[in-house]
């Protein structure tokens, strides 16, 4: 997996879409798309974040890599299950930041593990919280890159708490990875480090109403 991870970073950064997608062609033949999109496009992009932030990498080029790479994942992902399962009304978004990459995935998996839900797409607090409640959503996912975006979920769950609102508030993304007690800070129900994670949370905090 480490040279796979090495040519398509080379790929990624010399903004050669069709190599790339040539390595994501070659590598699913005999691998899951999930493995491929979590063990060489998540690592590719981080170790080209880790790029940028020491001073070797433009941040144009990480802005393409991850341009790129969403529309590979799109591409690569299965399409949703049919058959929808009996389940709590649920909806994704991004909160306040731009990294959209982490969503798109999660998004995909529960498609196609058979839970059908809204895609909110990125969200400030106060629209989100009005939509929330006008949907009658039980189960709201939140990926966020940046801290600051991470802290803005403990304002969603005072607005939650105050108009006595139990929705559950499933989060996601770099701080959360970064700092293992952020997600409880913040007044979140549950964390996932990658999107596979996400179908067993979903049932752990449905139990057995699901
Ligand atoms: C690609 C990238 C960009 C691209 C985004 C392109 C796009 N369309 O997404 C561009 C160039 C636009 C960008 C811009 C910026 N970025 Co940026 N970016 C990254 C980078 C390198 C990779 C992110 C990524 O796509 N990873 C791959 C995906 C698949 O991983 P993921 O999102 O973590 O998702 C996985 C899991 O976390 C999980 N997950 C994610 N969300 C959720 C949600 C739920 C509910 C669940 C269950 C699971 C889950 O599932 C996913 C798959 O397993 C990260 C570095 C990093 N370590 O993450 C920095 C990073 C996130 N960026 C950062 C910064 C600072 C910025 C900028 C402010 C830079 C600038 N000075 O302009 C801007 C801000 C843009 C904005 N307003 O949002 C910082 C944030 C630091 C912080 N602590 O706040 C990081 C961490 C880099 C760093 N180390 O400094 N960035």
């Amino acid at each position: 997996m480490e040279t796979i991870v090495n040519e398509f970073i080379q790929a990624l950064l010399s903004l050669d879409r069709l190599a790339a997608k040539r390595i994501l062609e070659n590598t699913v033949k005999t691998v899951a798309p999930m493995k491929f999109v979590e063990e060489v496009v998540a690592v590719a992009l981080e170790r080209i974040g880790a790029g940028w932030q020491d001073g070797t990498i433009a941040l144009s080029q990480v802005y393409m890599a991850g341009r790129i790479c969403e529309n590979l994942v799109d591409e690569v992902l299965p399409p949703g299950d049919p058959d929808r399962k009996d389940q709590p009304k649920m909806a994704i978004c991004v909160l306040s930041d731009h990294h959209k990459l982490g969503k798109i995935i999660v998004y995909s998996v529960l498609r196609a593990g058979g839970f059908d839900l809204s895609d909110y797409g990125v969200m400030e607090v106060d629209d989100l919280f009005q939509r929330i409640q006008k949907e009658k959503i039980e189960i709201l996912l939140i990926s966020v890159l940046m801290l600051p975006s991470a802290l803005k979920i403990k304002l969603l769950k005072e607005k939650l708490t105050a108009s006595g609102l139990d929705i559950k508030l499933i989060v996601g993304g770099a701080p959360f990875r970064f700092d293992d007690r952020l997600w409880k800070a913040v007044g979140a129900d549950a964390m996932c480090k990658t999107a596979s994670e996400v179908l067993s949370v979903i049932k752990t905090i449905m139990g057995d109403n699901i």
